[in-house]
């Protein structure tokens, strides 16, 4: 077991931007001095300074491999202290989001990325069902503090769409959308764990699709950002029987049911879905329910009060919080 040589190392380590681009670079792996100088964007002396200072206390380690020097985190507790950092720059709504953070902190020259050659990169890799590639994207997203939202609305959102318009156009098959889609379910995966928060809070969420869509990316995007901001999450997945749906609304007592639409064949079970889960709020069970999805379910299904529509991630957390003000010191959202 690592100690702590000085308490305040990791403190330390995480005030300063620059100590802190060195330590997320290497909660992806070992890198070597040339590789943090070059993900960083810092210059070697100021690299080695840090490391140096980082090294004595214990937050970073080194090893020798043949000619060079490999830098890798040390204590598993850096870890931890990051991704409480990594909440603290989570954010919702792409207009703070223009240099690559939602903290409004400094941009590195790096955070200049385009989100949409990223996009576009990434569209290359699932095309050709190169997992790795995508996976070393994704490593690059993260060292560059990209919010969740940010990769996942404006890197992975569009790289499905575009696999869609070639489905489309006939110039992808099913299985490579196939493909494709368990890349992005994985790489969303490690995005929700980094994100995942250490403290929740008591607003709970049961989120699935409705029998029959198996279009379960996009509604799994809504369930990871709810779950960063502290909801507890029940996912239910693709394909959820009506039956089971409702049953485990009655066991579980969640604050918001939310149900995700791909087909205007699934509407006679989303009515079905719906009219079940009205019967436990007239027997007094109090929840939201959101709809949406690849359909909009709003041309054929009239919502009620307690229920709304929203078109994507942004709206759907938009109008999650503004439930959760309005209801604020009441137990439901
Ligand atoms: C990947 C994909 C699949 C995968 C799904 C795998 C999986 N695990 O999810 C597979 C191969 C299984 C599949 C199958 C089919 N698909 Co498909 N598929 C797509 C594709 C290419 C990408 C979907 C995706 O993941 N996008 C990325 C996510 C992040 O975006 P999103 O889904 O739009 O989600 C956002 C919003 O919609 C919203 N949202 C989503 N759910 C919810 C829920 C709530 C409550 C709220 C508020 C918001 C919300 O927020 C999300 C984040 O911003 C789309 C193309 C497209 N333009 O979307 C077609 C698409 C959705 N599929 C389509 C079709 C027709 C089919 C098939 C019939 C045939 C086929 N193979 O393409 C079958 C039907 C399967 C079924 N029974 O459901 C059509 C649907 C058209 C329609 N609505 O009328 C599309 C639009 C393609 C097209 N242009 O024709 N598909």
């Amino acid at each position: 077991m690592v100690r702590l040589r000085d308490p305040d190392g990791i403190a330390q380590a995480l005030a300063d931007p620059s100590r802190r681009a060195i330590l997320e670079t290497l909660r992806l792996g070992r890198k070597s001095v040339t590789e943090l100088c070059e993900v960083t964007g810092l210059k070697q002396p100021n690299l080695s300074n840090h490391l140096a200072k980082m090294r004595h206390q214990n937050v970073v380690r080194a090893e020798r491999s043949g000619r060079f020097m490999y830098y890798s985190l040390e204590a598993p507790f850096a870890e931890v202290l990051l991704r409480m950092h990594a909440m603290a720059t989570l954010g919702f709504g792409r207009k703070n989001e223009g240099n690559g953070t939602a903290s409004g902190e400094q941009p590195s020259d790096l955070n200049h990325a385009n989100a949409g050659d990223l996009a576009e990169q990434l569209l290359s890799g699932l095309l050709q069902g190169d997992e790795a590639s995508c996976s070393d994207l994704l490593n690059y997203m993260l060292s560059l503090k990209f919010s969740m939202t940010k990769i996942y609305l404006e890197v992975f959102q569009p790289a499905m769409h575009s696999i869609g318009d070639l489905y489309e156009m006939g110039q992808v098959d099913e299985a490579h959308e196939h493909v494709a889609s368990a890349i992005i379910e994985r790489l969303m995966a490690r995005v929700s764990e980094i994100y995942h928060p250490n403290i929740q809070g008591d607003n709970k969420a049961i989120m699935g699709c409705v029998a029959g869509n198996l279009h379960s990316l996009g509604i799994r995007m809504l369930a990871d950002s709810l779950d960063a901001i502290g909801w507890r999450v029940t996912f239910v997945g693709a394909n959820v029987p009506t039956t089971s749906f409702v049953e485990l609304v009655a066991v579980e007592a969640p604050n918001l049911v939310v149900i995700s639409i791909a087909l205007p064949e699934q509407i006679a079970e989303l009515q079905s879905l719906l009219a079940d889960l009205r019967e436990l709020r007239d027997k007094g069970q109090r929840f939201w329910t959101a709809l949406g999805g690849n359909y909009n379910p709003g041309q054929s299904v009239p919502v009620r009060a307690d229920e709304f529509i929203a078109q994507d991630l942004d709206e759907f957390m938009s109008k999650v919080s503004e439930l959760t003000a309005a209801a604020s010191g009441e137990r439901t959202i």
